[in-house]
């Protein structure tokens, strides 16, 4: 194919790229941003070492010593720019009530004259945005290439860093140019995602290591299908393949393929893409019984675990027990033939947060980390290695010294930081940022799923919804029913992290983890939870089960009762004991909760009465939750399910008697 030139630039466009309509798209954004030149990604082995050694030259990226580390790099990012800007996201549609409470909204066309069209007084921040810069098409599969699962986005960014980032979080390459075809069949949809770090060059001007822009705007336009990120190059801003795609706008299309049943016709319930990994968990045969797997999907908040419990380890005394990784952190989950729920991982990598990992928390993580790995903003020590908060448990010792994520100087001395008085408070100075993240293949990954890459999904048998709430929320209770389940979810709360800028530590309502990620109105996406399984269940499916879980409740002292990570697996034990029948459980206010003694105990010294620290319901405080789901359902009035204030009126009424 010749190679069209426009206003001087040549868009360069390789012979494997066929579609019309992509060729158009990128010309258009090619002419709006004005980058220097333009590379197509093949995606291959080559063109990623190239990439990266182009980082190491630009400063952006450090080697790693080869002999402990291989083809592994250290980025450390520009101070601002190190977590998600909720507060900078936009959900775009025509009328503000389909965005609902919980999104930034603007209308459509205002947002295109900033970013896009400019005004006779103001020019759009696109606008020559990517001036003196490369400008990367980055052609991605969301999902296995060519599942019927599976949606294909081409990425434009004029970042290196999420070139090669979206290389290992992907299927990124030239074989979704062949998925696309020349789009005259009517197929090769894709979603275009365009990104910028809105840091252009002048002539002869010199490049920083970490190019962003004050000004940020992560916009999703979902009545388009089209994502428009401006001024940061930091993960879930800038790698558009992850929140932006997999979960707003995918939610947009789940909820958009559903169609209530009429009485003429069966309907179609859609799809769900929601912010949850998904592990296999394998029972070993015994007593005659033969071994037998089972799928769980499960919904945190960002830096709340979820990478861990999908690589957990289950502790001795659960000999024959095998937990694998389908997916860490999202998962696209759609009825099966069979009525099943089927889920499937479209990420191929993990962005996991580094502090607080090691060989106890996350053994088969630190495994996965041992070579082919891209850190940002964890510390440096001084044979090239990196470094992060929690890898003392390992070593036995800290350090004696790093550079930290910021460049400085960091020993165990000069660290310590004094209260107001100039003492001591025992605390140090982090040297790596506490959202300090790794990239890295699912294929590292020594606990992964023979089943992560198969187009059909695993069917699920349990969904698990958890915050991290130092009181009131038990460690684990089955809903009795769907609704209950969807109201559990749904009136959720967790303790803010590090994941999001902002504040840290209050607890704020995150109905399904997904407070960040839902593309449209909250209360819309809990109806289309609850229709779901209204119409999943009129098929004569039997729906997974719905558990809420709470690791994270404290003591007196201020410490976590519940030891968490490998320890997890008993409570994932009783789970599959009441899929089995096995465990009677007890009635509580909310549902079902496990007895001490329904408990394996093997291996761990858990007293009954540290076991009702972290179970145990205290009326009143339960009675401040309700007033907390009180305020968010009067926040999420319009169109929130009847069925949902229903549930809170029967729970409360069981709280009150
Ligand atoms: O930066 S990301 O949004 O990708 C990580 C997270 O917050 O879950
Ligand atoms: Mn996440």
């Amino acid at each position: 194919m010749n190679s069209p030139v426009m206003q001087g630039l040549d868009l360069k466009i390789p012979s494997f790229v066929k579609n019309a309509s992509l060729i158009a798209w990128v010309a258009d954004m090619a002419a709006l941003t004005q980058p220097d030149t333009i590379y197509w990604c093949d995606g291959s082995e080559e063109e990623y070492a190239r990439l990266c050694q182009q980082l190491v030259d630009a400063g952006t990226f450090k080697n790693l010593n080869p002999a402990k580390r291989p083809n592994s790099f250290l980025a450390w990012s520009d101070p601002s720019d190190v977590a998600r800007v909720e507060d900078r996201t936009f959900i775009c549609c025509e009328k503000k009530e389909n965005a609902g409470p919980t999104n930034n909204w603007m209308a459509p066309a205002d947002m295109r004259e900033k970013l896009q069209f400019g005004t006779a007084s103001e020019k759009a921040l696109f606008n020559g945005c990517m001036k003196g810069r490369t400008m990367y098409v980055v052609p991605f599969s969301m999902g296995p290439l060519g599942s019927p699962i599976a949606h294909i986005g081409i990425e434009l960014s004029d970042s290196p860093y999420v070139a090669v980032n979206m290389k290992i979080m992907t299927r990124m390459g030239k074989a979704v140019y062949d998925v696309l075809g020349d789009g005259l069949d009517g197929k090769g949809e894709f979603v275009p995602c365009v990104h910028t770090v809105g840091a252009p060059l002048a002539a002869g001007q010199a490049d920083v290591k970490w190019p962003c822009n004050p000004t940020k705007y992560i916009v999703h336009y979902p009545e388009t299908r089209e994502i428009w990120s401006y001024g940061s190059g930091y993960g879930g801003n800038a790698l558009l393949g992850k929140k932006c795609f997999a979960l707003r706008i995918a939610s947009n299309m789940g909820k958009a393929a559903s169609q209530a049943a009429s009485d003429t016709g069966a309907g179609n319930p859609g799809w769900l893409a929601e912010h949850m990994l998904i592990l296999g968990v394998t029972k070993p045969a015994l007593a005659g019984q033969p071994a037998k797997k089972y799928h769980v999907a499960a919904a945190f908040p960002s830096a709340c675990g979820k990478t861990n419990f999908s690589m957990l380890v289950p502790p001795a005394g659960f000999d024959g027990w095998k937990v694998t990784t389908i997916g860490d952190d999202i998962a696209w989950i759609k009825p099966g033939v069979d009525g099943k729920l089927h889920a499937i991982n479209p990420e191929a990598g993990y962005f996991g947060v580094a502090p607080g990992t090691n060989m106890l928390t996350n053994p088969n993580c630190m495994l996965s980390l041992n070579k082919d790995v891209i850190f940002t903003n964890v510390a440096l020590t001084d044979d090239a290695d990196v470094w992060w908060e929690g890898m003392e448990h390992d070593s036995g010792s800290l350090p004696a010294h790093l550079i930290d994520w910021q460049g400085n100087d960091w020993t165990p001395e000069s660290a310590k930081l004094m209260d107001a008085n100039g003492k001591p408070t025992g605390k140090l100075r982090a040297a790596a940022h506490p959202n300090s993240r790794f990239t890295v293949a699912a294929t590292n990954n020594p606990a992964l799923d023979s089943a992560w890459d198969d187009p059909k999904g695993v069917a699920i048998d349990a969904f698990i919804f958890g915050g991290r709430r130092s009181t009131t929320v038990p460690l684990v209770t089955e809903a009795r029913n769907w609704t209950e389940g969807v109201y559990m979810a749904a009136t959720m709360g967790s303790e803010t992290t590090a994941a999001a800028a902002g504040q840290q530590g209050i607890v704020r309502r995150d109905p399904f983890a997904m407070l960040p990620f839902v593309g449209y109105n909250m209360s819309d996406y809990f109806q289309h939870w609850l229709g779901m399984g209204e119409q999943l269940a009129k098929s004569g499916a039997k729906l997974p089960s719905i558990y809420c879980v709470n690791w994270f409740r404290k003591g007196d002292d201020g410490k976590f009762v519940w030891p968490g990570y490998g320890e997890n697996m008993r409570v994932l034990k009783w789970m599959i004991d009441r899929i089995e029948g096995i465990a009677p459980g007890q009635e509580n206010l909310f549902g079902i909760s496990p007895a001490y003694t329904e408990i394996t105990w093997t291996g761990l010294d858990f007293t009954a009465a540290q076991f009702n620290t972290v179970t145990s319901i205290d009326t009143a405080a339960w009675r401040d939750e309700f007033k907390l789901h009180t305020e968010l359902f009067g926040q999420l009035a319009y169109h929130l399910p009847k069925a949902l204030e229903d549930t809170r009126a029967k729970l409360e009424a069981r709280l009150a008697a």
